[in-house]
C-alpha cells in the first residue's frame, strides 16, 4: 500500500460537524488550519443544513454510522495524525468513539485539542443533556489543552456561571486550558493556565451577539500551534486573528450575523487585497 504519512505536512484531524450555512465547526476550521499550511480531515459527527443557533426548521443527519467506517478505514490505510482536534457531538456515544479514536491513533508527539461545545450565553444547547456533559469532561481528561467559553467552564466544573474565571480555571483540574469570553470591564478575552503559568489577554468587547467566535479562535490557536509556536504565543496570535476577525464582521452588520467573516483576515494576509 502506498504510504499517506510522512509528507513533512502537519496533518490535523478534525472531529466536528458541517453546518452547510451559518460559519461554523468544520466549515471553519477547514479555511482557517489549512491557511496556516496544515493538512486537514474531516470527520463530520453531523451534517446540518444550518447551525442551531437562529435558523428555523433545519435538517440534521447524525454520522455515527459513518465515523465508525471511516475510522475503521482510516485504522486499515495506516493513517497518522499529528493532531486530533474535536468540537460538537451529537451524543455521548460519539464522544465515547473520540475516546477510542485518541487512544488508538495518537502517541506522545500528536496534540489532542478538545474544544468542549456544550453551550453559551450561560446556557447549555438544548440539544444537550447532563450525560453530555459528564462525557465531555471524560473527553477533556483525554486533552492536552481545551478551550471552552465561560459557560462551557461552568457546566465542565459544575460551578455557577457568576463564578469567577480565575476559580473555574482552577477548577477545570486539565494541564492546559484556555477559557474564551472572560468579561473583564469594557473589555473580553481569555483566561489561560499552561502548566501552572497563567496568561490574561484582554480585547475590547463590542455590543453584538456572534455565532462561532470560539470555534474561529480554537481554530487559529490549533493552526498556530501546528506551526511550532507556543502555547502562550499561539494565544496571542490565536486572539488577534479572532479580533480581526469580530471587527471585519462588525462591518458587515446585520446581513453577517450567523457567523464570523474570517475570509476577510484570510484574504488580507494573503495579501491578496
Ligand atoms: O459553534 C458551536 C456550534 C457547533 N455546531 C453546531 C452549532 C453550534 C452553535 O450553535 O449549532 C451545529
Amino acid at each position: 500500500m502506498v504510504s499517506i504519512n510522512g509528507t513533512g505536512m502537519k496533518r490535523a484531524v478534525l472531529i466536528n460537524d458541517l453546518s452547510c450555512i451559518g460559519k461554523c465547526s468544520l466549515s471553519v476550521a477547514m479555511p482557517i488550519i489549512s491557511a496556516y499550511g496544515a493538512e486537514t480531515v474531516p470527520l463530520p459527527t453531523a451534517i446540518l443544513s444550518t447551525h442551531t443557533g437562529g435558523f428555523e426548521n433545519y435538517v440534521v443527519r447524525d454520522m455515527t454510522e459513518e465515523m465508525s467506517a471511516f475510522i475503521a478505514h482510516w485504522k486499515s490505510i495506516g493513517a497518522g495524525f499529528d493532531c486530533i482536534y474535536t468540537g460538537f457531538f451529537c451524543s455521548v456515544e460519539q464522544m465515547k468513539l473520540t475516546e477510542q479514536f485518541i487512544r488508538d491513533f495518537s502517541d506522545e508527539n500528536t496534540l489532542v485539542i478538545v474544544d468542549p461545545v456544550l453551550g453559551d450565553w450561560g446556557e447549555l444547547y438544548g440539544c444537550f443533556s447532563d450525560s453530555h456533559v459528564e462525557a465531555m469532561r471524560s473527553l477533556c481528561a483525554l486533552a492536552d489543552v481545551i478551550t471552552p467559553n465561560v459557560t462551557e467552564a461552568a457546566l465542565l466544573t459544575g460551578c455557577g456561571i457568576e463564578t469567577p474565571a480565575d476559580e473555574l480555571l482552577k477548577k477545570l483540574n486539565v494541564r492546559n486550558a484556555v477559557i474564551t469570553g472572560v468579561r473583564s470591564g469594557e473589555n473580553i478575552g481569555y483566561l489561560a493556565d499552561f502548566s501552572g503559568n497563567r496568561i490574561s489577554i484582554e480585547k475590547e468587547y463590542l455590543p453584538i451577539r456572534l455565532h462561532g467566535t470560539g470555534d474561529v479562535f480554537a481554530s487559529s490557536f490549533c493552526g498556530e500551534l501546528l506551526n511550532g509556536k507556543s502555547y502562550r504565543d499561539a494565544l496571542i496570535g490565536a486572539a488577534d486573528f479572532c479580533a480581526e476577525s469580530i471587527e471585519e464582521t462588525s462591518k458587515r452588520l446585520p446581513a453577517h450575523w450567523y457567523g464570523l467573516a474570517f475570509e476577510d483576515v484570510l484574504k488580507r494576509r494573503m495579501k491578496l487585497s
